[in-house]
């Protein structure tokens, strides 16, 4: 807030000094006042236009130092391989060209800036530059798009080869629940219409559908490292979006129907918490920690990293903290853990 009103304040004070700048060259009583640039004008302008060139890459450079190890760790997903290397790849070809196109319209403002006695050249067309400007870009974009296109068909195909478990997420504000498929590893049928809080049926399962009686409904997700996984996602309210950063994976829970993503985990959360990059972003965070705890500030203990599962769509006024905690596991720890959860029949409250 303080620092949108200084923001404000700024912005009106250079308001005001561009008013009285302008005020005082119009109470300048010049003979030859006129709007027409001099040499000297266009000269000042191809400098600046040097200067904003000299500006932008440094802001880039300084972005890359200051905030290059913001960006998320290896992918933890086997899919998530493929979709790292198709952005960066993008960003290369972004940072390539631009790079240079920028540099070549600021220095070509320079160089070609008016001058008395200076007269442009003129010419209609010119068939080889065109045909040269059109078909890099046709070539780049279309290589970009097939690639993204072939990498999207692979990422979406969503299919029930390899036995893959099979999780729901059930988005709601402001938290998930995830639902297991118990023995069968098949998911009850559920319905909004059917929760029923009294009871402990939280999800809306269906009591009549045998598939349902096994099922087994967390806070936390757990999944076996090495299996596929096939998330159906459904939202009771508007719209969320499950989004797993570590494992490159995002879609959106609409109300009313079913989502579906699919992924299989590749790395536990053990060994995630030894990844070079893990453990210095763990480090800085907990020297910030440890300093706010010595201001005694809240949210201040030892942080420990952990997968997570985020709402990435804007969904009311706790959706910056809807989350769940994702732990990636070994087979063996798994099936003990699903084990000891309690089955939907278990759980809900008998009928009166
Ligand atoms: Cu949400």
């Amino acid at each position: 807030m303080t620092a949108l009103l200084t923001l404000t304040v700024l912005v009106l004070v250079a308001i005001a000094i561009w008013q009285m700048t302008k005020i005082f060259e119009l109470s300048q009583l010049k003979a030859e006042h006129t709007e027409v640039a001099t040499d000297k004008d266009n000269k000042y302008n191809g400098y600046l236009l040097f200067g904003f060139v000299i500006f932008i890459y440094g802001i880039t450079i300084f972005s890359f130092a200051k905030y290059g190890k913001m960006l998320l760790p290896e992918s933890s997903s086997a899919h998530g391989g493929e979709y790292d290397q198709l952005m960066w790849v993008s960003f290369a070809i972004i940072f390539f060209v631009q790079t240079i196109t920028q540099f070549l319209l600021h220095y070509f403002g320079y160089k070609y800036r008016g001058e008395k006695g200076k007269k442009a050249l003129f010419f209609a067309d010119n068939d080889r530059l065109e045909f040269i400007w059109t078909i890099i870009p046709v070539i780049v974009l279309a290589g970009l798009i097939l690639w993204g296109l072939y990498t999207w068909t692979n990422i979406m195909d969503i299919n029930d080869d390899d036995d893959p478990l099979i999780v729901e997420l059930y988005a709601q504000q402001f938290n998930w629940t995830a639902r297991y498929g118990g023995e069968d590893n098949v998911l009850g049928d559920a319905s909004v219409r059917l929760i029923d809080i009294d009871r402990a049926n939280v999800l809306g399962l269906d009591e009549a559908d045998p598939n349902a009686s096994d099922d087994v409904i967390v806070k936390e997700l757990h999944l076996p490292v090495g299996r596929k996984v096939n998330f159906m996602m459904r939202s009771q309210d508007v719209l969320h979006s499950a989004y797993m950063p570590h494992f490159r994976a995002q879609m959106n829970c609409v109300p009313g129907m079913i989502t579906q993503f699919s992924f299989t985990p590749t790395v536990t959360t053990e060994e995630m918490r030894l990844n070079p990059d893990v453990v210095d972003k763990v480090k800085r965070t907990n020297a910030l920690r440890a300093k706010w705890a010595a201001e005694g500030r809240p949210n201040s203990e030892p942080w420990e990293f952990d997968y997570i599962l985020l709402c990435n769509k804007i969904c009311g006024k706790s959706h910056y903290n809807m989350q769940m905690k994702i732990i990636v596991e070994t087979e063996e720890e798994y099936n003990k853990w699903i084990a000891e959860q309690a089955t939907f029949k278990e759980t809900i409250a008998p009928a009166e």
